[in-house]
């Protein structure tokens, strides 16, 4: 009986080790170009459900000064997302009150608009769903290669 007692103790103690590691919130520091319209990270990996921190970060340096912004889409949905923000021009309130996100279901998390010299953090819980969730920045005419995946496991 204490033996059994004992390996369900250091059972337990394996299994909320497990759970500290998938609770862990994934930080993530994204930095815009101070030149060209790209982000420094293309590419990172979550686990399904994980708490998520991004920090997006525009130089002060920058020597395009412009604003960027970090949107998180739906899987396969980036150039209508982008395609949406390029539509924006046509609305006096998108780069001010809309901070250039697009009104759209295919959103899932956004941030406001960062001038150079600023940073923002965006916190969200990732989806349950595991795929190839693209980001992108939606201050128009930057989509197109101002993105990358959010990829969930
Ligand atoms: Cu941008």
């Amino acid at each position: 009986m204490k033996k059994f007692l004992s390996v369900l103790v250091v059972t337990i103690l394996a299994l909320t080790s497990l759970t500290a590691v998938a609770d862990e919130v994934a930080e993530v520091k994204i930095t815009a170009d101070k030149v060209q319209f790209i982000f420094d990270v293309k590419e990172f990996t979550v686990n399904a459900g994980q708490q998520v921190k991004i920090t997006l970060v525009n130089p002060e340096d920058s020597v395009t000064r412009q604003p960027h912004n970090i949107l998180f889409v739906k899987p396969g949905t980036k150039d209508t997302v982008g395609m949406a923000a390029n539509a924006g021009l046509t609305d006096p309130e998108f780069l001010t009150t809309k901070q250039a996100v697009p009104d759209s279901d295919d959103v899932l998390f956004s941030s406001k608009l960062v001038q150079p010299g600023g940073e923002e953090v965006l916190e969200f819980t990732a989806p349950d769903e595991p795929g190839d969730y693209p980001f992108l920045c939606t201050y128009p005419g930057h989509w197109a290669i101002m993105n990358g995946v959010m990829k969930v496991e």
